[in-house]
C-alpha cells in the first residue's frame, strides 16, 4: 500500500498522552457541521470526558488551522438540546410534543417493518431516502435506498440547486468535474515542485473564508495570495476578499452568465484564448465565439451593473495570467439557469487552458469511488428506471443518482405515476431550510404514511413529521472514514468519547440495511464494512488511522495521457473526447448546446412593472461564521456571535425606508414574507438585499400548534418556489425581488 499511497509519517501513535490528557487524532467528519472534516486532535480527560479540541498542524489538509465550530466542538457535543435516545410518536400525533422513549431495537424495528410493509403494498419506489449537504451520508444512504430497491434517493432543494448543477453541467461537457487547484492533491502541499502558485484566483459566488466550500479550505486562498496570487471576486456584496482583490466586480445577482458571456467575447476577440488548447481539446469553439459576440460589453454592463471596463480588465488579467483558479461556489447554483450559468464560467477557465494544469483547475480523483453513492449494482434496472424526473430531465443522468425535488414534490402530492408513502430524512432539516414554499412542502410530506428522521437535535422538520425520531452521533462519538470530495485525500475518523444512546449513521444504516436487505449487509459491524469499503486500497481502518490522510498519485494534463478515458484514449471523457463548449448532449436532451443568459424572473430585467411593488434585488443565504445552515442555532458561544437572522442593506436605502440599524423588518414578495434584523452596511448595492436563510429559535416552543419553533415568522424559504431550471437543476434561491418595510 505504501508505494500506490502517500501518507503522513506522524511522530507518535494516533492515540497518545499528554500531561494528564489523552490525545486522539482524527477528522471532524462529521457533524456538527461542515463537508471539510479537518484534521483534529481530541483531548479526553481520565474520566473520559472530551475537554478540549484543537487543529492538527501534522494535517497536511489544515495544518493545524480550525475554524470557530470546530474550536467550540464540546459545547455541541455536550449540549443540553441534543437527541439522546430513539423516539416515537402515533401517527395522528405527528406536530405535537408527545414523545416516547423507546430501544433501538425496538426504534430499528418499527422503521424496518413499515418500509417492508410499504414496499410490498407499493413496491420500493415508494420510499424516499433523502439527505441534506454532503455529510459522511451518501455512501450510506445510498446503499440503503438502492439496497431496498428504490431509485429515489433526494435532497429537498428546487433544482438540486447546491453543487450538484456544476457537477452535472461538468460531467456532460467534460466528463469530470473541476475545482482550483491549491495543492490540495498532495501531501507536501504548497512544497510539492510539481505545483505552481496560482496566477490569478477568481473568487466567483463564493466567500471561501466563511464558507470552505466543495472541499476547499478557506485559509488556502489567502495562503496562495501570500504566495503571489493575484485575485477577483465576483460577488453582489463586497466581502473580506473583494476588499482584498485587484478586481472586484460587483455584480447583479443572478447575472453571472452574462457576465462570463462578456468576458468570453473580450478574450476571444481580443485572441487572449489558449489558441493550442482550444484548436487540440475543445469542441464548438466557433460556436461559442458566435454566442459570445452577441454580449457586447455595453449590454452586459446594463444587465450586471458592473462597469465595462471592469469587466474587460478582468477578463485580461485571467486570459494573460500564466494560471487561472476558479474557486467557484453555490451562488452560480442557485439561479433558476443554473447550467448555462455554470458552462459560461466553465467556458472561461476551458479557452484560457486552465484545464488539469498547475495553479489551474483540477479534477482529483476520489481516494474511495463511494463518495457519490455505494452500490449502484444493488439495485434492479427497472426500478432503476422509475427514478422521479428521469423521463423529464435527461441531464440527471450525469453525477449524482438523484431523483429530481421538484418532481417529487409533485408526485408526493399528485400520486402520478406512482404513490410515494414514506420517507428516510437523515442528516437535513428541509422544512426550515432547503425547501421552498415550505407550507407547500409540509403539506405534500403530511399525506406520507410513514416519516422517520435521523438527526443531532429536535428540529421543525423532525417536529412536523417524524413518526420515529433517531439520535445520530458526531464526530467525536464515533469511528469512521473519509474519502472523496474534492480532497482526494482518506482520513479516519476516532471516537473519543459516548453521548447517550447516540449512534453514527453510519452504525443506524448497516444495522437498518440488514433488517431490509441482510444480502446487501453481511458485515458484523461498522469496522468490518469499514474493511470492505477500503478493500480496494489495501488498507485496514487500523492502518489508515494510524498513517492518515493518505494520497493517491496525482498528475497534471491527464487528457495527454490518456488518463481521463474509460478505452485509455487521450482526451477527455465526453462523446467527442474533448470539452465541449458546444454540448453534444444537451443538444441530444432538447437543450441549448451553449451557454446563455436568461433574466431571473422576478427581476428587473424581466418583469420591470413590479419593481413599484418590490423594488429590492434579493439574494439569500450567505454564510456566516459561526452556523452551518440550520445547525448552531443551540450552541451558545456560537449563536452569540450571530443571535438573529439579518438582513444587509445599504444604508442609503435604509434610510429612505425609514429602516435603522438594529429594526426588525418584514421582507415581502409576491409569494409570502418573513422577518429580519436589519444590518445596514455599504457592501451591498443600493438596489441589493442579502439575507441569510435555515432559521428558526430552539429555544421557542416547538409544537406545531406553538409555532415550530418560530420557524413560520422567519423561513426565507416562503419568498421561494419549485422553479427549476429547463435542465432540471438550479433554482432562484439567490436571486428574488422584495419589499422591505418595518415590522
Ligand atoms: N434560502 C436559502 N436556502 C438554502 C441555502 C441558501 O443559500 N439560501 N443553501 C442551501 C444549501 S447550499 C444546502 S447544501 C442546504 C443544506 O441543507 P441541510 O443539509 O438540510 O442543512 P441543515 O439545515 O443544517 O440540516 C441538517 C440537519 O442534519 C443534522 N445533522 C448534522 N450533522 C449530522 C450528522 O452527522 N448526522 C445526522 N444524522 N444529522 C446531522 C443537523 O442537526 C440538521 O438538523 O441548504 C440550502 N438552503
Ligand atoms: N459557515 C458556514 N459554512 C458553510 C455553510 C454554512 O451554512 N455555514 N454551508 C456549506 C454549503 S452546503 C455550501 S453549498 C457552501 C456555500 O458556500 P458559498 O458558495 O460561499 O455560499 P454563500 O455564502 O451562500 O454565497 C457565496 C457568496 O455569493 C454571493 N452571491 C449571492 N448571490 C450571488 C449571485 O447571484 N452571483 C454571484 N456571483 N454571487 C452571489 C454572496 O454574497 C456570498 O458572498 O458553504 C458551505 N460552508
Ligand atoms: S472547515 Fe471549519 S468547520 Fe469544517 S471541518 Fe474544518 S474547521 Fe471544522
Ligand atoms: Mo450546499
Amino acid at each position: 500500500m505504501d508505494d500506490l499511497y502517500t501518507l503522513v509519517d506522524h511522530e507518535k501513535p494516533y492515540r497518545y498522552k499528554e500531561g494528564d490528557l489523552t490525545v486522539t487524532r482524527g477528522s471532524a467528519w462529521n457533524g456538527p457541521g461542515c463537508h471539510l472534516g479537518c484534521g483534529v486532535l481530541l483531548y479526553t480527560n481520565d474520566d473520559g470526558e472530551l475537554v478540549k479540541v484543537e487543529g492538527d498542524p501534522e494535517n497536511p489538509y489544515n495544518q493545524g488551522r480550525l475554524c470557530v465550530r470546530c474550536l467550540d466542538t464540546l459545547e455541541s457535543v455536550y449540549n443540553k438540546d441534543r437527541l439522546l435516545h430513539p423516539m416515537k410518536r402515533a401517527r395522528e400525533d405527528r406536530g405535537k410534543d408527545k414523545w416516547e422513549r423507546i430501544s433501538w431495537e425496538e426504534a430499528l424495528d418499527i422503521v424496518a417493518d413499515n418500509l417492508n410493509r410499504i414496499k410490498e403494498e407499493y413496491g420500493a419506489e415508494s420510499v424516499i431516502f433523502q439527505q441534506g449537504t454532503g455529510r459522511d451520508i451518501a455512501p450510506w444512504i445510498t446503499r440503503l435506498c438502492w439496497s431496498f430497491g428504490s431509485p429515489n434517493y433526494c435532497f429537498g432543494m428546487s433544482g438540486m440547486s447546491c453543487f450538484l448543477p456544476r457537477v452535472a453541467g461538468c460531467a456532460a461537457t467534460t466528463g469530470a468535474m473541476w475545482v482550483a487547484d491549491y495543492s490540495q492533491q498532495f501531501a507536501d502541499r504548497y512544497d510539492d515542485p510539481e505545483w505552481e502558485v496560482p496566477g490569478v484566483v477568481v473568487v466567483w459566488g463564493n466567500n471561501p473564508v466563511v464558507a470552505n466550500s466543495d472541499g476547499a479550505y478557506g485559509h488556502w486562498v489567502i495562503d496562495v495570495m501570500k504566495r503571489g496570487a493575484k485575485l477577483i471576486t465576483v460577488d453582489p456584496r463586497r466581502t473580506w476578499l473583494a476588499n482584498h482583490s485587484d478586481a472586484y466586480l460587483q455584480i447583479r445577482p443572478g447575472t453571472d452568465a452574462a457576465l462570463a458571456l462578456g468576458m468570453l467575447n473580450v478574450i476571444i476577440k481580443e485572441k487572449l484564448y489558449d489558441e493550442d488548447f482550444v484548436d487540440r481539446w475543445c469542441y464548438g469553439f466557433e460556436e461559442l465565439a458566435e454566442r459570445a459576440s452577441s454580449f457586447p460589453l455595453d449590454k452586459v454592463e446594463e444587465i450586471t451593473w458592473v462597469p465595462k471596463e471592469k469587466i474587460a480588465n478582468a477578463a485580461r488579467l485571467i486570459a494573460t495570467s500564466k494560471s487561472a483558479a476558479f474557486q467557484w461556489g453555490v451562488a452560480i447554483d442557485m439561479t433558476k439557469e443554473a447550467i448555462p450559468a455554470g458552462q459560461a464560467i466553465a467556458a472561461l477557465f476551458e479557452i484560457t487552458g486552465n484545464i488539469d494544469n498547475p495553479g489551474g483547475m483540477i479534477a482529483p480523483p476520489s481516494i474511495l469511488p463511494y463518495s457519490g453513492g455505494w452500490g449502484q449494482e444493488l439495485i434492479p434496472q427497472a426500478q432503476k428506471e422509475k427514478r422521479i424526473g428521469l423521463d423529464k430531465y435527461a441531464l440527471l443522468n450525469f453525477g449524482f443518482q438523484m431523483a429530481s425535488t421538484d418532481e417529487l414534490v409533485k408526485t408526493i402530492e399528485t400520486e402520478d405515476p406512482y404513490p410515494i408513502k414514506a420517507a428516510w430524512i437523515q442528516t437535513t432539516n428541509p422544512i426550515a431550510n432547503t425547501a421552498p414554499d415550505p407550507e407547500r412542502t409540509l403539506n405534500a410530506y403530511r399525506k406520507l404514511d410513514f416519516i422517520a428522521c435521523v438527526d443531532l437535535y429536535m428540529t421543525p422538520t423532525a417536529m412536523a413529521l417524524a413518526d420515529v425520531l433517531l439520535p445520530a452521533a458526531m464526530f467525536p462519538e464515533r469511528d469512521g472514514i473519509r474519502c472523496g470530495d474534492n480532497a482526494q485525500r482518506g482520513e479516519a475518523i476516532n471516537k473519543v468519547v459516548s453521548v447517550g444512546e447516540c449512534r453514527s449513521d453510519q452504525e443506524i444504516n448497516l444495522e437498518l440495511g440488514k433488517r431490509l436487505n441482510p444480502g446487501a449487509w453481511p458485515w458484523r459491524d461498522v469496522e468490518e464494512m469499514y474493511g470492505e469499503v477500503l478493500a480496494c486500497t489495501g488498507m485496514t481502518f487500523s492502518e489508515l488511522r494510524e498513517k492518515a490522510p493518505a494520497y493517491l498519485p496525482f498528475t497534471y494534463r491527464k487528457y495527454e495521457k490518456g488518463m481521463l478515458r474509460g478505452d485509455g484514449q487521450p482526451g477527455f471523457n465526453t462523446s467527442t473526447g474533448r470539452i465541449e463548449l458546444w454540448s453534444t448532449f444537451y443538444d441530444q436532451a432538447g437543450l441549448d448546446p451553449l451557454p446563455y443568459f436568461e433574466e431571473p424572473t422576478p427581476g428587473p430585467g424581466s418583469t420591470p412593472e413590479l419593481l413599484d411593488e418590490y423594488p429590492l434585488v434579493v439574494t439569500t443565504g450567505a454564510r456566516n461564521w459561526s452556523m452551518f445552515h440550520s445547525e448552531h442555532r443551540q450552541v451558545p458561544r456560537l449563536r452569540n456571535m450571530h443571535p438573529d437572522p439579518i438582513i444587509q442593506i445599504n444604508p442609503k436605502t435604509a434610510r429612505d425606508l425609514g429602516i435603522e440599524q438594529g429594526d426588525w423588518v418584514w421582507v415581502e414578495n409576491q409569494r409570502g414574507r418573513c422577518k429580519r434584523k436589519a444590518e445596514l452596511t455599504p457592501i451591498v448595492d443600493e438596489r441589493v438585499c442579502s439575507t441569510d436563510a435555515a432559521w428558526w429559535f430552539p429555544e421557542e416552543p416547538g409544537a406545531e400548534d406553538e409555532g415550530l419553533f418560530g420557524m413560520w415568522d422567519v423561513n426565507i424559504g416562503k419568498l421561494i418556489g419549485y422553479e427549476p431550471g429547463k435542465a432540471g437543476f438550479g433554482s432562484n434561491y439567490k436571486t428574488l425581488l422584495c419589499k422591505v418595510y418595518k415590522a
